[in-house]
């Protein structure tokens, strides 16, 4: 594939002198099985960033350079992205800081997820051995956490770990996609609103950790207050109409009726003669098979089940995770009436339901029933379950 790397510059003659060379002779010769390129998107810088980049493209052919209107990164990005598609027909394109801060010799393992049909490849300093640079300072590095924090609580995609870094991978289909969904948004949103939009589409995300290190050229500029409330603004209302509109909604009130359909067949089998357990469990099958028909065609209906063959793999797990639920509620309900006695039951009932069924439940329709979630550390047990 035809791999663009870009590199957003703004004042980085002294980095992008250093950086070329390393990318050039260190990291491209070890890419085998793929065309390295490389296309800088200045913003006009007054030190001369564009012209020391002329005086590289002499001496490397792979490098393009895209000069525009300082607009901010986000801006930048939308120009060069746009760029490497059409004028360069890339396939594959990298987001990456020219003032290495994003360690380049990490290039070779976000292509290798890449290899692995993964379209998103999200470098995090937060999991897996990732770090933020060991000399900032105490205010900074709370914040680089703290914020990440905040953004990953309220987007909960737990599985993903860094929101706000500029260190991706990501094939050509995910920018078509989100282009126009994403250019309206400057600095931390940028980055977060495409993360969460490519999520949000059901593209498939892996990470690569890396270790950042601060910048040893050049001036280093802290976040305005405006960036920090533009992307407390957007994650809150992104989220809010995400639920709206997220099959949660549906879900849960497909569940509350499946509640109320399991009561009634009790009462009604009760009422001509059967035993209350043999009642309530034909009462709890007629509730699984009315949940999974309408969650199939109502919350979950973007990823409708319909061959049969389909239904007849998919149905006997969605038995097996409504047993693992009744498990769960058992279970709950042993251990709260052992503690605090059988008058207890009904609100352990409701703990049951609320804190552990419904996460439950909810996510393993997500992950393994509808397979709305991809999540790469389960991909192989989502593949084989088909
Ligand atoms: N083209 C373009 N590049 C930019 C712009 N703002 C920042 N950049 C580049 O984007 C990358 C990240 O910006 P940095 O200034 O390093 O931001 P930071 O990493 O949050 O902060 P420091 O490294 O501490 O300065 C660098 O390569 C910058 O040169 C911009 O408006 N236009
Ligand atoms: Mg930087």
């Amino acid at each position: 594939m035809k791999v663009v790397v870009i590199l957003p510059t703004y004042n980085e003659k002294g980095n992008i002198e250093r950086l070329i060379p390393v990318l050039e002779e260190e990291i491209f010769p070890k890419i085998k099985n793929h065309a390295m390129h490389i296309l800088v998107a200045d913003d006009n810088s007054p030190d001369g960033t564009a012209d020391e980049v002329r005086k590289l493209i002499k001496k490397y052919a792979n490098i393009h350079l895209s000069v525009g209107e300082k607009k901010g990164l986000g801006a930048a990005y939308v120009r060069a992205m746009t760029y490497a598609i059409e004028q360069m027909k890339a396939d594959v394109m990298f987001e990456m800081d020219a003032d290495f801060f994003h360690d380049p010799h990490k290039i070779p393992e976000f292509l290798q997820k890449i290899d692995k049909e993964y379209d998103l490849v999200v470098g995090t300093r937060y999991s897996g051995g990732g770090s933020i640079p060991k000399n900032w300072g105490l205010h900074r590095k709370l914040f680089s956490v703290f914020g990440n924090l905040i953004v990953r609580t309220i987007l909960t995609r737990f599985w993903i770990h860094d929101w706000t870094g500029g260190f991706r991978a990501l094939k050509k289909e995910v920018f078509l996609k989100e282009k126009e969904k994403i250019s309206q948004f400057k600095g931390y949103t940028f980055q977060v609103a495409f993360l969460h939009k490519a999520v949000q589409d059901g593209f498939k995300i892996a990470e690569v950790p890396f270790a950042a290190k601060d910048r040893m050229l050049g001036r280093s500029k802290i976040a305005p207050v405006e960036y920090i409330i533009n992307l407390l603004t957007y994650v809150f209302i992104s989220r809010f109409w995400e639920l709206v509109y997220s099959p949660f909604l549906k879900y849960a009130i497909t569940g509350f009726i499946g509640y109320v359909v399991n009561a009634i067949t009790l009462e009604v089998l009760f009422r001509k003669g059967f035993h209350p357990s043999f009642a309530g469990a034909v009462g709890a099958e007629f509730a699984i098979v009315w949940n999974f028909i309408v969650n199939n065609f109502w919350a979950f209906s973007g990823y409708k089940i319909t061959k049969p063959f389909k239904v007849l793999l998919k149905f006997p797990q969605f038995n097996l995770v409504s047993l693992g639920s009744l498990v769960i509620i058992s279970t709950v309900l042993a251990v709260g009436t052992h503690f605090f006695g059988v008058e207890s039951r009904q609100i352990f009932l409701v703990v049951g339901i609320g804190f552990f069924v419904i996460p439950y439940s909810y996510s393993m329709y997500n992950i393994f029933i509808w397979k709305r979630w991809h999540i790469s550390f389960l991909e192989g047990l989502q593949k084989k379950l088909g």
